[in-house]
């Protein structure tokens, strides 16, 4: 008897240690990509507007992690300055900071011609490449749900479909942290890739923009510089790019990739943005 009870004892020990390590196994290790400091100029000339509340970093891309969380996904997107909230957001229902709008553009399929190439209304003139097509995109941003699905209802056509909006989205530190429903965006794979975009919140959008702030070619109180007054030019302060290690050549790389010409009022070269297919680091 004793015996028996032993070993069932000792059973339930070893089986409740599988169930445990299975549990530990199966979510992905977080994904974490990572971009140099001082490359928040688009393609290596865009200026932040003149008002004092634009500080230094505000834009500049540093660090984004993906995070498997059970039923949600956690995204924590990482700038060069302590996120402020200037205009109090709460005053217009928002999310507690006001200056930052970053658009995080995912390839689940990585299948040529499966997804979409454009970008959301108000980020210029910029385009993915066919076999790195996005499907998803998660919008961390400090307006409201009501205002962020009006806007992507009123002007995101054809890519409203794509658009996934955080349950929750805030400011810590230097940090916005959303949390994502997984029923609406999947299960992170380590096959997925990332493009995380940095723009500005524009509270009152150019008509057709979607919540972004213009780029022109030269800089006002509210308005970046460095670009053009056509819509030729990616209207993108920081990406990422190369293999998004944070290694200082991956500046050269963006503004490589970024870089854009007019023909007439016309768009020339087209700005491209690259997808980083990024496995996690080893355990
Ligand atoms: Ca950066
Ligand atoms: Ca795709
Ligand atoms: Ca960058």
């Amino acid at each position: 008897m004793r015996t028996n009870r032993l070993v069932r004892v000792l059973s339930f020990a070893t089986l409740a240690g599988l169930a445990f390590a299975v549990a530990a196994i199966a979510a992905e290790p977080p994904v974490v990509l990572q971009d140099p400091a001082g490359d928040d100029n688009g393609p290596g000339t865009y200026a932040y507007p003149n008002n004092e509340v634009y500080k230094r970093g505000s834009f500049d891309l540093r660090k984004v992690e993906i995070i498997d969380k059970d039923t949600t996904v956690e995204f924590r997107v990482t700038l060069g300055a302590t996120i402020e909230d200037p205009w109090d957001s709460k005053s217009w229902d928002g999310n507690g900071f006001s200056l930052q709008f970053v658009q995080i553009y995912i390839d689940i399929d990585h299948q040529k011609g499966s997804g979409y190439t454009g970008v959301l209304p108000g980020l210029g003139t910029a385009k993915f490449a066919d076999d790195e097509a996005w499907d998803k995109v998660v919008l961390l941003s400090p307006q409201g749900r009501t205002r962020l699905s009006a806007e992507v209802r009123g002007k995101a056509g054809n890519m409203r479909g794509g658009v996934v909006l955080p349950s929750t989205t805030r400011a810590n530190g230097k940090t916005l942290v959303a949390s994502v429903k997984k029923s609406e965006l999947g299960t992170p794979s380590k096959t997925w890739g990332y493009q995380v975009i940095v723009q500005s919140n524009e509270g009152f959008p150019d008509k057709g923009d979607l919540l972004t702030r213009k780029v022109n070619e030269t800089k006002g109180d509210h308005r970046f510089g460095g670009g053009s007054d056509y819509d030729c030019d990616p209207q993108v302060l920081d990406i990422l790019a190369g293999q998004a290690k944070g290694e200082k050549s991956e500046a050269a790389d963006q503004h490589k990739t970024l870089a854009w010409s007019c023909a007439g009022e016309k768009p020339g070269k087209v700005a491209h943005l690259p997808m980083i297919y990024a496995a996690p680091a080893a355990p």
